[in-house]
């Protein structure tokens, strides 16, 4: 059984948002009409307290996108982002998510980033979506949604790992892109196994 689970479409991911993706919002209209043909769709949602610290604002002397060193390892901040009950944090108003029958929310440790729906970045402690996905019988997931070099890459990564069959829409994600850092993601998660496909390919009319 599939289904199609939807990264983190967030005001503060799209134009105008704390950490907007460069054309961000332009996959919404992609990700709605592919949402009308899955008869499952699961949602991440980033979801952080004040202060969080992966925040730059709470290191002294740091900017947004210089990395830190956490306990469990290296770690890009961000601008604040998506904090919990704020309108940065909510989905974008036009994601269609009357359908999700999970909405799944990461990153609310203060001391850890989750990027990946599966495990935070220490990549052991886990969110809770693999018992979830075992125990509703999903074993193949397609991946929409922001950013395509970290949530969806990191999501899809451990996806695979966890055992489930993976393929990420192209045209239906968008990254932020430090440093080459959306290439090297679509290189990561190819070697890992994961498949690709076009909205197109999904579609049918
Ligand atoms: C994300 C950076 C920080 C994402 C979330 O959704 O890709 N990126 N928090
Ligand atoms: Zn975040």
């Amino acid at each position: 059984m599939k289904a199609l689970l939807i990264v983190d479409i967030q005001n503060d991911f799209c134009p105008g948002g704390a950490l907007a993706v460069p054309d961000g919002d332009k996959i919404i209209p992609v990700v709605n009409r592919l949402s009308k043909q899955f008869d499952h769709i699961l949602i991440t949602q980033d979801w952080h307290p004040g202060g969080h610290h992966s925040f730059a604002s709470s290191h002294d002397g740091k900017q947004p996108f210089d990395t830190a060193e956490m306990p469990y390892g290296d770690q890009v901040l961000w601008p604040d982002h998506c904090i919990q009950g704020t309108p940065g944090a909510d989905f974008h108003p036009a994601l269609d998510t009357t359908s999700a029958q999970l909405i799944i929310r990461k990153g609310f440790r203060k001391e850890i980033d989750s990027y990946s729906g599966f495990y935070e970045n220490d990549h052991k402690t886990g969110t809770g979506l693999t018992g979830y996905l075992r125990d509703r019988g999903f074993d193949s997931l397609y991946i929409a949604g922001l950013a395509s070099d970290f949530c969806v890459k990191w999501t899809a990564l451990d996806a695979v790992k966890e055992g489930f069959g993976v393929t990420v829409i192209r045209d239906a994600v968008a990254g932020i892109d430090i440093e080459g850092s959306v290439n090297k993601a679509w290189e990561e998660m190819e070697s890992a196994g994961v498949q690709f496909s076009y909205s197109n390919d999904l579609l049918t009319s």
